[in-house]
């Protein structure tokens, strides 16, 4: 028996679980008990037809007991070994739903009464879960649309808070798309897919909101020294590892194996470095920084020349990426970049 509000999916459901079972070698029968909305019965009616499964009907009968009792009845004769009930959605929960569903139940004695929710409803799934549950009772749940945008998060919920297991997934409109329920598939599903959300509150907790309005200042003045590039760089390590802010991304954690991150977080270890053996003077205006300056830099930052001539041009190359955006009116800039 397939219980939920309307829209949820029950309807569909119901054709792809008859297609599941009948792969099993099993034998369902497909039950429409929606005697409200016009064209519900039809609906299942046509789904059945496409995976040429029997569907009962009894035309012009609009009591759901009534179909129920001869549908179990006719399933008996006919050698079905499931019945697949589709019940009326509701578009709220309210008494007369709860109590036409209470009935149902008690005359099918079903061996699962199947939840079946939307996922992309989010959390407000947890209290149709737990209301379903308190009331009708409830065995398992069925989550569809997880092929949308959203991640499932509420799946944790739903188990916790009922204490009774997601059974299958809906993760399409066609009748196959329905999958068994793994929850570390769910896992990695909602942790997997980034969380921009935990690393823009990792940011607003870690970078100074008045340090970073001193920034922008200086870079609409072009003062951007290499001082400040250094404050970057220790700001954004207080953010974690590059890594894990890349895991942070939703749709780059595909990107990680292709990424040497102990190279790069060497890379910025040595910047670092570069840039603390220099004297205040040479970050201040790093032109005076000649070839014999280089030479005392890498020695004392244990780099070799070549990287400070690197870090020197890469700084340059910058400092001209900002004048040209400052200059050239990309409105906004740089405060975009910076600022909220
Ligand atoms: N993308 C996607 N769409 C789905 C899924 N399951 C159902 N749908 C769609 O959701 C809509 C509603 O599905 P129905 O099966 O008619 O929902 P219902 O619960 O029977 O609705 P009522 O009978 O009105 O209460 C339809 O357009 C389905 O194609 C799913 O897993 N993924
Ligand atoms: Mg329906």
């Amino acid at each position: 028996m397939l219980i939920g509000l309307q829209g949820s999916g029950k309807t569909t459901t119901a054709g792809k679980l008859a297609l599941f079972l009948r792969k099993k070698a099993r034998k369902p029968l497909l039950v429409p008990s929606d005697v409200y909305r016009p064209a519900a019965i039809e609906q299942l009616v046509k789904l059945g037809n496409q995976i040429m499964i029997d569907t009962f009907t009894m035309p012009e009968i609009n009591d759901p007991l009534a179909i129920c009792r001869e549908a179990k009845a006719y399933a008996m004769k006919h050698g079905c070994d499931t019945l697949i009930v589709d019940t009326a959605g509701r578009l709220h929960i309210n008494d007369e739903m709860i109590e036409e569903l209470i009935n149902q139940k008690k005359l099918l004695t079903p061996r699962e009464t199947m939840l079946v929710l939307d996922a992309m409803t989010g959390q407000d799934a947890v209290n149709i879960a737990s209301t379903f549950n308190e009331k009708v009772g409830v065995d398992g749940i069925i989550l569809t649309k997880l092929d949308g945008d959203t991640r499932g998060g509420a799946a944790i919920s739903i188990k916790a808070v009922t204490g009774k297991p997601i059974k299958f997934i809906g993760v399409g409109e066609k009748l196959d798309a329905i999958e068994p329920f793994h929850p570390e598939r769910m896992a990695s599903r909602i942790l997997g897919m980034g969380d921009i959300v935990s690393l823009v509150e990792k940011a607003q907790e870690v970078f100074d909101e008045k340090q970073a309005r001193a920034l922008e200042k200086k870079i609409r003045k072009e003062e951007f020294t290499l001082e400040d590039f250094r404050d970057q760089i220790k700001q954004m390590k207080k953010l974690g590892s590059i890594e894990s802010i890349i895991s942070m991304f939703p749709g780059l954690s595909k990107f990680r194996g292709a990424i040497d991150f102990s190279q790069a977080e060497q890379d910025i270890k040595k910047t670092e470095a570069i840039i603390n053996s220099m004297t205040q003077k040479e970050r201040l205006f790093p032109t005076i920084i000649d070839g014999s300056r280089r030479l005392r830099i890498s020695r004392g930052s244990g780099t070799n020349v070549q990287d400070v001539n690197e870090l020197l041009k890469r700084y340059m190359e910058m400092k001209k990426m900002i004048k040209k955006f400052t200059k050239g009116g990309i409105k906004g800039f740089p405060k975009q970049l910076f600022m909220r």
